[in-house]
């Protein structure tokens, strides 16, 4: 059975939402992230050089960063349905979602609460606005960022945007809340809460 590295209230809460989607065994180990003095598994090390939550361990597979985590369950245990298929167009969009997560709604949020000067076009990840505009472009068409489709990129981005708006960071924008209020809705996001808060 996979094991989740997980604590309360982290971006651990991501994976255990990706994991009620795909419908898998797991099981949960808590990382005291807040002690004082750590004392860490050499597994959960292993798998999170950083020491930081969520880290996975499947048998011999181990790995961290919840981006990483997302694509590698939705690839092994939800194949043409959670993840597009290799040869499915859709892939490219996809792989683009899910990665827009970490490289660019993380550090335009960071950039966000710390109001720091921004310098768009030498930063990664552009500024904050040009990143919510780019949201909104994409669920346009929706309801999803695949359009029909619900996939892992989806897990990703939707985190995201209900984090911004408990924060309190997401524009009144309709579309981004209406899409918000779709990833609350769901039965697996539903499922992952109550085990959050059990
Ligand atoms: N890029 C990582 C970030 C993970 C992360 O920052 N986790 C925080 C909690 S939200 C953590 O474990 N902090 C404890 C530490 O850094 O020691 C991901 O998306 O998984």
């Amino acid at each position: 059975m996979m094991t989740l590295f997980w604590a309360p209230k982290t971006r651990a809460s991501r994976a255990l939402w990706m994991l009620e989607e795909a419908g898998v065994d797991y099981e949960i180990a808590h990382v005291d992230i807040r002690a004082e003095k750590r004392s860490d598994s050499d597994v959960f090390r292993s798998a999170s050089p950083m020491g930081k939550v969520p880290a996975l361990a499947d048998g011999e597979t181990l790995l961290a960063e919840s981006a990483a985590i997302c694509l590698y369950v939705a690839d092994r245990y939800s194949p043409g349905t959670l993840a597009p298929a290799l040869d499915d167009p859709l892939r490219g969009q996809y792989l683009y979602w899910t990665m827009f997560t970490p490289a660019v709604v993380e550090p335009a949020m960071a950039e966000k609460f710390s109001g720091a000067t921004t310098n768009p076009s030498s930063h990664g990840w552009g500024d904050y606005d040009s990143m919510i505009a780019t949201l909104e472009g994409g669920l346009a068409d929706g309801p999803w960022v695949l359009g029909e489709r619900f996939t892992a990129a989806d897990v990703m981005v939707g985190s995201s945007v209900v984090f911004m708006r408990l924060f309190g960071i997401l524009p009144e924008s309709q579309s981004l809340n209406e899409y918000a209020d779709r990833c609350l809705a769901r039965p697996a996001y539903r499922a992952a809460m109550a085990r959050e808060e059990a």
